[in-house]
């Protein structure tokens, strides 16, 4: 547990690995069902209504836009793996995308003279897509907050619910848990936090006057039927302590429910590597409503 928690508190971001992502390619459909199953929304649904703008308007767009992943060398360099999931998930999406032959520089210029219209690229700190149509730029981390959120909206709306008034407990305040507090915030919700760095969550508490910290996560478990679980730590929620009522969004990698708790969750639990903040960051590059 100790090393779990001096992992968890770490600085920095969860690094993908090719183990995590292989199966990103050919799992599309299935994501589709499951986002379904808990939001009543598909991927492009979803991502569409984190980007603030109509699905069905975009469907018929997206088929216009070229798309291209830029393998990044820099830091601890390629992941195996990760460009094809990022492009396989844009074809999903319905864009034409493609990996560029060369990484890096090279890569961004072979961008340009293909006149595509949007390229992706990550290294170690960012991951980016960038619109050289719209000058819009996308930052991965803000998109999965909001993929994840609005996959929580969605998913009490599907239960006939709302989130707005509702308390909602967002765990781990990296990039993509602050994010979630904003995008919560903005939906009417009423945020707790939790991060096993009390002296972080303090101080994001005392900024964001408007948001609870909470001094145990059990407590708070037992008190808040939504969850959204930013913390790249696993077993932080036990199948004894997910309720019928919850639901649990999870971008954290990897996801924090216990294998107990994975097999009972079902529906109610909302997770994946990669595919919704990325169809956030590209949906939002070619939509100009959501800033
Ligand atoms: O996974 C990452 C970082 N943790 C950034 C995540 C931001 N939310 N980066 C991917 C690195 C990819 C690599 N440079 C490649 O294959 O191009």
């Amino acid at each position: 547990m100790t090393l779990i928690l001096l992992k968890w508190v770490k600085p920095g971001m969860t690094r993908l690995y090719y183990d995590i992502i292989k199966d990103i390619p050919d799992s599309m459909e299935n994501l589709d069902k499951s986002l379904a199953e808990s939001t009543g929304l598909n991927l492009f649904e979803l991502a569409a209504r984190a980007a603030g703008t109509d699905s069905r308007r975009l469907s018929g767009e997206v088929g216009k836009y070229t798309a291209a992943v830029v393998p990044i060398t820099s830091g601890k360099g390629i992941i195996t793996g990760f460009s094809e999931a990022v492009s396989a998930i844009l074809c999903h999406l319905g864009f034409a995308a493609h990996i560029t032959g060369e990484p890096d520089v090279a890569g961004i210029g072979e961008v340009f003279n293909c006149g595509a219209d949007i390229f992706f690229a990550a290294d170690d700190r960012k991951f980016l897509a960038v619109n050289l149509k719209n000058s819009i730029i996308v930052d991965n981390s803000q998109a999965t907050a909001a993929g994840f959120v609005h996959a929580l909206a969605a998913a009490a709306e599907h239960k006939g619910k709302q989130l707005k008034g509702q308390p909602v407990l967002v765990i781990g305040l990296g990039p993509v848990g602050s994010h979630a507090v904003y995008e919560l915030e903005r939906l009417g919700a009423r945020v707790r936090v939790f991060d096993t760095d009390t002296e972080k969550m303090n101080r994001f508490s005392s900024l964001h006057g408007s948001v609870t910290p909470v001094s145990s996560l059990a407590e708070a478990l037992l008190e808040t039927d939504y969850v959204l679980d930013a913390a790249p730590a696993p077993d932080i929620v036990t199948g004894e302590q997910l309720r019928p009522e919850m639901v649990v969004s999870c971008p954290g990698v990897p996801h924090g429910l216990t294998a107990e708790a994975l097999a009972d969750a079902g529906s109610r639990f909302i997770h994946d590597k990669l595919p919704l903040g990325v169809a956030v960051m590209a949906l939002r590059s070619i939509s100009n409503t959501w800033v």
